[in-house]
Parts: C-alpha cells; structure tokens; sequence
C-alpha cells in the first residue's frame, strides 16, 4: 500500500473527508489525494517519491513557486525572532504601505489571517457605513465561507453542487442577493426593486471560483456607474487576482476603482494573511476608530506579512507581469492546440497567469455557460494529467495558476502531456 493511501485512511478516520479544506478530496474528479511531501520551484513531491509539475500552486498564493529562496530566508529570520506578540510590528506597516502604494484605492488597510475573514470583514464595513442590510453578489463568485458569502457560490460550492451550504439560516441567506457574472441588466433589476436596501455589491473582477471568467468589456465599469447611482459600495474581492493579474491587481488591469478592496493569498507568500480596505473614510468606521468591530489574535502575524513582503519584493522587479503573461499565454496555446488536434471541445478562458480549460464549446462568460462543461472528461483529463506528472486543480471550477518558477521547458513539457491525456479522452 502507498504511504499517500496510508495516510488518507488514518486521515479519514480523524478528519472530515480526510482533508481540512473539501477542495483537496478528489470528489470532483474521483480517487483519493495524494499527500505532499515538499514543494520546490514549480513542482511537488508526494510521500511516494512522485514528482509534479504544480499548476494548483496552493490555490494561487505560490506566484513565485515553492519555497523561494527570499521567502524561506525572510520567515526563517522573522521567526528567529519570534512567532507572534499579539502587538504591533515594524513590517505590519511596511505591508499596509505595500498595499496602500500599489493600490490608489486603498487609504486604510487592515490585515486579517484569511481572505474569508477579509470578504466577511469588508460587508460588515459596508453594511456599518451605509445602513442597509443587502448584500449583491454574483453566480458561481465565492468569497470565502462567511454564512452570508454561501449563496449560489463557486469554488467548492460548485465542485459538490452545494452552492447553498447547510447550516445557514435562510433568514442571514435572504439578506444575499445573486445575479449572473457578466449581466448588468440583472443587477439592474435587482436595485430597481431594491436598491435603498443594497449596502454593496461584492464581485471577483476577474470569477476564478467558477473556473477563471473574465469581465465583458464594460462589466465593471458598469458595476461602478450602478452601485455609485444607488449609494451602494462596490468590492472587489482580489483574493485571487490581487498581486496576480498586475502588481496592481485587477482594478489597476481594468482600470475601475473600488470602494473597498479584500486581499489574501499572493499577499502571505504562502502563510495565512487576508486584508481589507479602501478609502480613509469608509475604513475609519472599523474599531478601534469606529463601531465596526473586527479583530484578530493572528492578524499581521510576523511570519506571514514577512512572507508576504518577501513575495511583494520579488513580484516588484522589471517585467515580472510580462513574463507571467507570455507563460501564461505559452501554456493556453499549447492547451488549444491539443485539444484541436485531438478534436476535443474545449475552450480556455485566461488572464494573465490564471487560466481555465473548460470542457465546453465556448464562450465561457458565467455560471450557466460554466457549467456546461463536461465534468466527467475533465476527471479523466486531470487523471491524465496526473499520469503524466503534472498535477490541476482536481475540479473543473477553479484556476489553473502558473507562476515565476515554471519555466519554458516546463510549459512546453505540460504542453505535451495535455496534448496526450487530450487525444487519450477521445479514444
Ligand atoms: N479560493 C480557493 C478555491 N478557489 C480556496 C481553496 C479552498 O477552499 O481550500
């Protein structure tokens, strides 16, 4: 028996579905998870000895891949130092000036230790600010697993087909409105029957929990111009895409301005940090300034925010977006090509260095189109491609991450193990 499937029964035993987040378990694709040894450079290592070629990339912190030098040294050193105080540190306030500098729209800062907590934190400041009770999200959006962010929800919630989790009372469900991803004349709809209840619209600007679906040219533009309308707040949730899809995240990309702005992943280097903000005024209301209480033991850890800086230092460099956006290219061309050589309907949908092979005659442009993707052929895909050394995300609703570590050969190489497990699915 292999250690990974030792280990999965003992885990099994003592954690739920053997996993402590339900995107690890395979059920998307079937089989059981591999267990991870170590992670160096763009690939990983199971407890078996088999290496692969990562585009999971923990779900998108990893832009500089595992274990980068810069990082490993500046975590190493802070916590030489120590692990946490519960009081404030010199690099909490060199990360808020990070951010603040690579994010006009962000006066105040606010580092929580997840990108849940930064989204539930964000609404709750929304809500304080405005007095309204509704929230506004999209189909197939997820925003971490706050009980009001669990309605109509992506990422896990698309993967088990629970997009309406047990457990949240349909009082606190009621108060989450959804429209379609990519429709402003639905949202239209939903502030004209109630826009003076509308508190904030909440939105990745770039979906990745559906799988990566890009905005249509005027979608965000038009969430400004209708949440500015209605005196509704208007947030970007760059968990994902903050620090990913430009230095300035996807408000620098396509150049609309938030009210507030939630931040996690690239932002911890791989340790836990989230973060909220937005203007000064908005973010005066959170305590201890004003009445929206928000808190943290963990908030601005000491390893994590070096960690994070670590990763800002790096992502800083000259052309580091454009080479991410030529490997990213690099990997959609060579997923296209497969799939046409194959005659695989198959439609990928990329920013930068976040991308989405849907099983699907395109275009791709939300929820419903999303799901039109065959989840079967995607399962034997992944297994294909796990044949072959190179390990996705085992669902068909969520991103494909490359980051600074892959290199051309590495692209060329998954290039060609696509092309394979592609041709194998149509024989
Ligand atoms: N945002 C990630 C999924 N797209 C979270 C990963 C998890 O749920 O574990």
């Amino acid at each position: 028996m292999s250690d990974s499937k030792r280990l999965f029964e003992t885990a099994t035993r003592l954690i739920p579905g053997g996993v402590n987040s339900p995107v690890r378990a395979f059920r998307g694709v079937g089989g059981e998870p591999f267990f991870v040894a170590r992670g160096e450079g763009a690939r990983i290592w199971d407890v078996d000895g088999r290496s692969y070629l990562d585009f999971l990339g923990s779900w998108g912190p990893l832009i500089l891949g595992h274990a980068p030098t810069a990082v490993v040294e500046a975590i190493s050193e802070a916590a030489r130092r120590g692990t946490s105080y519960g009081a404030p540190t010199p690099l909490e306030v060199e990360m808020a000036e990070a951010i603040t500098a690579a994010y006009p729209s962000i006066e105040l800062v606010r580092l929580v230790s997840s990108g849940t907590e930064a989204a539930m934190s964000a609404i709750r400041v929304a809500r304080g600010a405005t007095g309204r009770p509704l929230l506004v999200k999209f189909d197939g959006c997820y925003h971490g697993h706050a009980d009001s962010l669990l309605v109509k929800a992506g990422s896990g919630g698309a993967t088990f087909s629970i997009p309406d989790s047990g457990g949240v009372p349909a009082p606190l469900a009621a108060l989450t409105l959804s429209a379609p991803f990519n429709d402003l004349d639905a949202l239209r709809a939903l502030f004209r029957a109630r826009g003076d209840e509308i508190a904030a619209v909440i939105v990745e600007p770039v979906a990745g929990n559906m799988g990566v679906v890009a905005p249509l040219p005027g979608f965000l533009e038009g969430l400004r111009e209708i949440t500015r309308a209605h005196g509704a707040l208007l947030i970007f949730d760059e968990v994902i895409t903050g620090f990913r899809v430009a230095y300035g995240g996807a408000q620098a990309l396509y150049g609309v301005r938030p009210d507030l702005t939630c931040l996690g992943k690239i932002i911890g280097g791989g340790l836990p940090v989230g973060a909220y903000g937005g203007a000064r005024q908005l973010m005066s209301q959170v305590a201890p300034l004003g009445p929206v209480y928000q808190a943290g033991t963990l908030s601005g850890n000491p390893l994590a925010v070096a960690a994070g800086l670590a990763t800002l230092r790096e992502l800083g460099r000259h052309d580091v977006y454009a080479t991410l956006e030529a490997r990213g290219a690099m990997l959609e061309r060579g997923l296209t090509e497969g799939a046409r050589k194959a005659g695989v309907a198959l439609t990928v949908n990329r920013v930068g260095s976040m991308l989405t092979a849907f099983f699907c005659d395109g275009p791709v442009t939300d929820y419903t189109s999303a799901k039109r993707a065959d989840t079967a052929r995607y399962a034997r895909y992944f297994h294909g491609m796990r044949e072959r050394g190179v390990f996705l995300a085992p669902s068909q609703f969520e991103a494909a991450f490359v980051s600074l570590a892959h290199t051309e050969a590495d692209l060329e190489h998954a290039a060609r193990a696509a092309a394979d497990a592609l041709a194998s699915l149509s024989r």
